[in-house]
């Protein structure tokens, strides 16, 4: 019987979905095992061959766990809404949904056929309403809960009104807008409902309030901070400007300290952790306030470094400031004006490259230096950032690299500072004892304050106060767009309004059109039906809006991270109507044990659904406070781009290796279908793929055309994508799971060179040839020789550690080497090749389950017992025995362990070696120690 791979496959994958092998019940008496891919949104190219690398990996774990007994939940899903379904619907009019159901179909069959043992019964779709009914909902409990610094979790809003009735909002330690006036319990109580609303939007964890964003007018809508990359959007690298609008936020910034403490609770790779903690920020300093001369505001500084206060010799605000038109005096109101026109219309891309430039201008105030009376000019420039602590400094030009050069260029005066402070975290906060690091030596110095001194005398003057600055912004959370969760919030008097859960799923309105409004307003408000009947408690025709009891709903929709914050919650009970997941379901699988996917992510996905999980479980609606204990970044497939060269301004094309220095040529990328494993050209093919190459003609070395290669991502616009399909279809799914996995470790980038994959394939060959010879199943009952035992436990050892530390490309190698030895020891053995196929099963679980079958096993090996380890078979049974004459040790030599005192001593004479130590000497004595030494006595 051949190794018919398709047919294999085809049936197996059939068995598994007939028979829903791995359909996971949460009742069970087996310890639970949760291994999560991050699912994919599914665009229209389909899969390429980097796409599963993850995948494969945590299958391979996925399949090992319950091997070893575990009850493993191994789900997948759709991350379903999103930019480029929408884009294509506003090309071609239909309707995102379609497209994407069809793109679906196509993903899933693509990874069906890769042999993934996922449990489909529990797939998630982010765009299908069952599901985004709980993204609604969690919004509208994040919507009805504030965070209170002092539990130091998310309470309930009610709780809050509470205390305004009681005390009004002084003495709070809650998270909350930076613009709060305040106000006593009666003041509250005058306040009218519409004011009371006002207010509690400022500390709700989801709220409405005009805030500066990265609008994208090319792609007509607002984006994340994570989305746009050296200021131009990350997708399609479209100009992205600041603008103030109206916008739902999360707050986010409420848990960074929390999610700061949470890294150091998780396994995952420290540059990940690394990228988490810099975009949170932390910065320890103080906030100090200077009083503008003759008026009435105070500028109030950030620094980190306030023991450098005597240093300061000016103060600077960003250009966006709000005091800024306030305190500039009227001779600098032109050149101000202008200075801050100039900044407001840069796009973020050309002000980050202009802020390396040195720039600014003088307001004409100046402030008070709070201990010395000295005049300090306030000067504007866009080095400080108005999001950024807050939006002013004070400059200290012998201290800090930017301030220095500012004021060289400006011709500010320097002051010497004082340096060798501990700024320790501990000194700021007064913790610690130890003030300064040298107090005999700082004491008697001019300005040889510790920074304890300074902040204890900055917050008894009231001029300022300890503060911890975090760079992280809470996070925008609506989108201009059509393919996107609906905001579950109608308005009344322009306060919004959240629906009630049996109001929820707010469905997506149909539309004609996806683009935005004549009038500007997003894509929903192309929608008939859209508006809310408080009455009727259902969605009703937009023309009825009367502001009675008809009110307007939200136009904005959910970003494209909403959907992806909580889908590891739901797989855990995905069909649940009822709840997001059942309690029982929560406390069951608890938290995803082992989580693949990309670096990219970092400061996106993997900070706002740590965000999500940590207010989930302040509600008491997840039993742990970080979803993912261990997570694992797979390295990048790249491509191996295949070009031509094109001899400038001709249809002439040269091969690679007859291009010389003089000649002028362009490269083109073709297709890398189009080339063979030896970068050979099938030149009749590349003339039928673009019509531009039909005239062309060919300059052939030895006959063949020679394309270069160079390695970059794999991207269908680089024509370098392979296919699995292609794989699967020429060499098989499980040729492809060792490949990839061949490849090399799991964290790294590599690139794709189908140079090695039938190598891989011939291993699984040879695998089968241990099986069959021709028609008939060899394998055999006999008793294993030690040396097949000794073969199959090494095994056992090196891929169940393989597979333990993730070193997948290691176990491969052990795989082969095996089945070498199998076949040079030719190993029939039953007792051997059967347990070895369920070793082999999670890496190419088609073969072996064949195998197992052909072996008379009527049960999937999918939940056999994991093969057991035992010692004794891989202890040695040879010695290298160091053979010494008169007690000196001068070669050694290998021995069998099981040889008696007799033999031993026979063979060390007989060596050549030996005779020629011994040459004329006479041999008095030979020691034998078995299993130690030889020595043998000559005089
Ligand atoms: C005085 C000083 C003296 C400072 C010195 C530094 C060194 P990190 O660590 O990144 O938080 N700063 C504060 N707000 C800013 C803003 N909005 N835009 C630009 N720069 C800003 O840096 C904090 C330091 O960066 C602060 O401490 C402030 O300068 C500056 F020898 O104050 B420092």
């Amino acid at each position: 019987m051949k190794y018919n791979f398709s047919e294999i496959e085809e049936k197996w994958q059939l068995y598994w979905k007939v028979k829903q092998t791995f359909k996971t019940d949460q009742q069970s008496i087996k310890p639970k095992y949760y291994v999560l891919d991050m699912f994919p949104y599914p665009s229209g190219a389909g899969l390429h061959v980097g796409h599963p690398l993850g995948y494969i990996a945590s299958d391979i774990v996925a399949r090992y766990k319950r091997h070893k007994g575990f009850n493993v939940l191994h789900p997948q899903g759709f991350d379903s809404f999103g930019l480029p379904a929408e884009q294509y619907a506003i090309q071609t009019g239909q309707h995102p949904a379609k497209t994407t159901a069809v793109n679906i179909i196509q993903y899933k069959s693509q990874l069906n056929r890769i042999g993934f043992s996922f449990d489909w019964s529990r797939e998630v779709q982010t765009s299908d309403p069952a599901y985004y009914k709980w993204t609604q909902w969690i919004f509208l409990q994040l919507f009805g809960h504030y965070y209170d610094y002092r539990q130091n979790k998310a309470l309930p809003i009610s709780h809050l009104i509470k205390i305004f009735e009681n005390n009004g909002n002084y003495n709070l330690k809650v998270a909350c807008d930076s613009d709060i006036s305040f106000f006593s319990a009666s003041e509250w109580m005058a306040f009218s409902w519409k004011e009371r609303q006002e207010i509690l939007l400022k500390y709700r964890l989801t709220y409405l309030a005009e805030s500066e964003v990265n609008w994208c007018e090319e792609l007509g809508t607002v984006l994340a901070n994570d989305e746009v990359i050296d200021g131009v959007s990350e997708r399609g690298g479209y100009a992205v400007v600041k603008k103030r609008m109206p916008q739902w936020s999360m707050r986010i910034t409420a848990y960074a300290q929390r999610l700061l403490d949470g890294l150091e609770t998780i396994d995952w790779p420290d540059p990940l952790k690394e990228m988490q903690r810099n975009w949170i920020g932390k910065s320890i300093g103080a906030k100090i306030r200077f009083a503008v001369k003759g008026g009435s505001q105070n500028i109030e500084v950030f620094t980190t470094r306030p023991d450098t206060i005597f240093g300061v010799t000016y103060l600077t605000v960003a250009p966006e400031h709000p005091l800024v038109s306030q305190i500039t005096t009227p001779i600098q109101q032109s050149v101000v004006q202008e200075y801050v026109d100039y900044n407001a219309n840069m796009q973020i891309k050309d002000r980050m490259i202009h802020a390396k430039q040195v720039s600014g201008v003088n307001t004409g105030s100046v402030a008070i230096h709070p201990f010395t009376g000295a005049e300090l000019p306030i000067w504007i420039s866009n080095y400080v950032l108005l999001e950024y602590g807050t939006g002013a400094i004070m400059a200290v030009p012998c201290g800090d690299q930017r301030d220095y050069l500012f004021a060289k260029h400006f011709d500010l005066p320097l002051t010497e500072i004082f340096d060798n402070v501990d700024i320790s975290e501990e000194a700021f906060m007064g913790k610690s004892g130890f003030t300064y690091k040298n107090s005999d030596f700082l004491d008697g110095l001019k300005y040889g304050y510790g920074i304890k001194k300074i902040l204890d005398e900055i917050e008894v003057k009231g001029i300022g106060e300890r503060y911890v600055n975090f760079r992280l912004r809470d996070a925008i959370f609506a989108r201009q767009r059509y393919w996107g969760e609906p905001i579950p919030i109608y308005y009344k008097e322009g306060i919004p309004i959240p629906l009630k859960l049996i109001n929820l799923p707010l469905v997506l309105p149909e539309v004609e059109k996806y683009l935005p409004t004549k009038t500007g307003d997003p894509p929903l408000g192309n929608a008939d039906e859209w508006a809310w009947d408080e009455e009727k408690q259902e969605v009703v025709k937009k023309d009825l809006i009367d502001n009675v009891t008809i009110f307007p709903l939200e136009l904005n929709t959910m970003p494209g991270w909403a959907g992806s914050s909580w889908y590891f919650n739901r797989y855990m009970d995905s069909l649940n109507e009822k709840e997001f997941a059942s309690s029982e379901a929560l406390s069951y699988w608890r938290d995803v044990d082992l989580y693949i996917g990309g670096i990219e992510h970092a400061t996106g996905h993997l900070l706002y659904s740590r965000f999500w999980q940590k207010f989930l479980y302040d509600i008491n609606k997840v039993s742990t406070d970080e979803y993912a204990k261990k997570l694992i970044n797979q390295g990048m497939i790249l491509g191996n781009s295949a070009f031509v060269y094109r001899e400038k301004g001709t249809q002439n094309y040269i091969s690679k290796n007859l291009i010389d220095q003089d000649s002028k040529v362009e490269s083109l990328r073709v297709s890398v279908d189009l080339v063979d494993s030896s970068n050979r050209l099938d030149i009749g093919r590349l003339k039928q793929w673009q019509p531009h190459f039909h005239g062309a003609t060919f300059e052939l070395e030895n006959g063949d055309y020679i394309v270069g290669r160079e390695v970059e991502k794999m991207s269908k616009s680089k024509y370098n994508e392979v296919n699995p399909d292609q794989i699967c279809s020429q060499y098989g799914a499980d040729t492809l799971r060792m490949y990839e996995m061949f490849l090399g470790p799991i964290h790294q980038s590599k690139p794709w060179n189908t140079a090695g994959i039938t190598g891989v394939h011939n291993f699984l060959k040879k695998l089968w040839k241990l099986f069959f010879e021709s028609d008939n199943l060899i394998v055999n009952n006999t008793n294993p020789s030690l040396k097949e035992n000794k073969v199959l436990h090494q095994t056992i050892k090196k891929v169940t550690h393989g597979i333990e530390k993730y070193s997948f490309n290691t176990c491969v190698s052990s795989f082969m080497i095996a089945v070498n030895r199998f076949s040079e020891l030719k190993c029939r053995c039953r007792k051997v090749l059967e347990p070895f196929t369920v070793l082999l099963s999670p890496f190419a679980p088609h073969i072996s389950e064949e195998l197992w079958y052909q072996l008379g096993n009527r049960e999937s090996i999918a939940n056999q017992p994991y093969p057991i380890f035992k010692e004794e078979y891989i202890l040695e049974d040879k010695k290298e025995y160091p053979i010494s004459f008169n007690g000196k040790k001068r070669f050694t030599l290998e021995m069998d362990l099981d040889l008696n005192v007799e033999e031993i001593e026979r063979i060390v004479l007989r060596d050549r070696r030996t005779i020629q130590y011994i040459r004329e000497k006479e041999v008095k004595k030979v020691i034998v120690v078995p299993n130690r030494i030889v020595n043998i006595v000559v005089i």
